[in-house]
């Protein structure tokens, strides 16, 4: 691929100490033509204001407010709506996920024939946060992640690891494919086992998970909430059984 225009979308909901810092380090990292699209659910500390005054300066930097019906997966897809990449690529606002790997992503697709490349915690060279000087409810969550992705990786395709990436460079055309569906993180199941399914060319790149670097978590903030995301991976993982079955019966 020669060339290639660059989208970068960045889902944040209060990320208002990260989201300057962020843009600033994804346009000096990113390689080629590239946007970035902010999609915010209407953030209560104006992460959208944030980065309204930096689009103000710099045409390269798009802002979505989003209203009304908050959601991860929902402002993922608003923001692929809204994108002209080639390929698009998306990453956590809070600096879990180093910028600096967005070129290695990409190179995966122009240089090295992939139509996906994954940010893995799970791969050899990757790493998962620590759970040092971290809140109980955070600690759980790393666990439950880390737990989760090897129980998928058994039920699932054992050559994929990390289930709950959430960070990715993917071409266009694949997207067009496999629309994201789902509410949290769950889509990012769906979108790698129809991928797979597909037998797109995927590959997983090590990084070492951050722990984020300003701001509160919103995947568990509170035991209940963590509760209602293992839920929901659980029957995740139950559908993509289904869909692999039905995949094999239909060939579709
Ligand atoms: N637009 C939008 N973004 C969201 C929503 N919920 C979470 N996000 C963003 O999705 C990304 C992942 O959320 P995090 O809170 O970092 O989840 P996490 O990585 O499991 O939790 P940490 O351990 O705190 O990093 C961040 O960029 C959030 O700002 C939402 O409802 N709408
Ligand atoms: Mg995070």
């Amino acid at each position: 691929m020669l060339n290639p225009k660059i989208s970068v979308l960045a889902p944040t909901y209060n990320e208002a100490e990260n989201i300057g810092p962020l843009i600033t380090a994804i346009l000096k990292e990113t390689p080629y033509e590239t946007e970035v699209i902010v999609i915010d659910d209407n953030s209560p500390d104006e992460t959208w204001r944030v980065a309204q005054e930096m689009a103000k300066k710099d045409p390269r930097i798009q802002v979505e407010r989003r209203l009304k019906d908050r959601g991860l997966t929902k402002s993922i897809r608003r923001g692929i709506e809204l994108s002209k990449g080639d390929i698009i690529v998306w990453l956590d606002c809070d600096f879990s996920m180093p910028p600096a790997v967005i070129p290695v992503l990409i190179k995966e697709i122009t240089e090295n024939e992939n139509d996906i490349a994954v940010g893995s915690r799970f791969v050899k060279g990757g790493k998962q946060k620590s759970t040092d000087n971290t809140d109980e409810e955070s600690a759980l969550a790393i666990f439950f992640s880390t737990f989760g992705c090897t129980v998928m990786r058994l039920l699932l395709f054992p050559s994929f690891h990390d289930y709950t990436s959430g960070f990715i460079a993917i071409k266009r055309e694949v997207l067009e494919r496999i629309p994201l569906r789902g509410d949290y993180g769950e889509y990012f199941i769906d979108l790698i086992v129809r991928a797979k399914l597909l037998k797109y060319a995927i590959v997983e790149i090590p990084y070492t998970c951050e722990k984020r670097m300003a701001g509160e978590s919103k995947t568990a903030p509170t035991t209940a909430l963590l509760l209602k995301r293992i839920r929901q991976y659980s029957v995740q993982i139950l559908k993509m059984e289904l869909v692999r079955l039905r995949f094999f019966f239909t060939k579709k």
